[in-house]
């Protein structure tokens, strides 16, 4: 069995390839797939993120650019956790 790390890389890519062989260059997401891939997000989180993710601004969001974006929210993520737990009291 496959350790958690190497489970999480796995969704990050299969979910990746999920959404971007749908249409098109079946090697990026375009702008359809990537709203379908970030369905529960309101329109003006969605235009944020596509605004930030396509960062060579083509209109399509490549690995590269996915992977980066992740890479951000897991840093957001791991800061989040550091915050909550300096919040917590010291356990004597
Ligand atoms: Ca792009």
């Amino acid at each position: 069995m496959a350790c958690h790390l190497e489970q999480a890389l796995a969704l990050m890519v299969s979910t990746f390839h999920k959404y971007s062989t749908k249409q098109g260059d079946r090697f990026k997401l375009n702008k359809a797939e990537l709203k379908e891939l970030l369905k529960h997000m309101d329109e003006a989180e969605y235009q944020k993120i596509i605004n930030d993710l396509d960062v060579n601004k083509d209109e399509e969001v490549d690995f590269q650019e996915y992977a980066s974006f992740l890479a951000c929210v897991a840093m957001c993520f791991n800061d989040f956790f550091k915050e909550q737990h300096q919040k917590q009291p010291r356990k004597k």
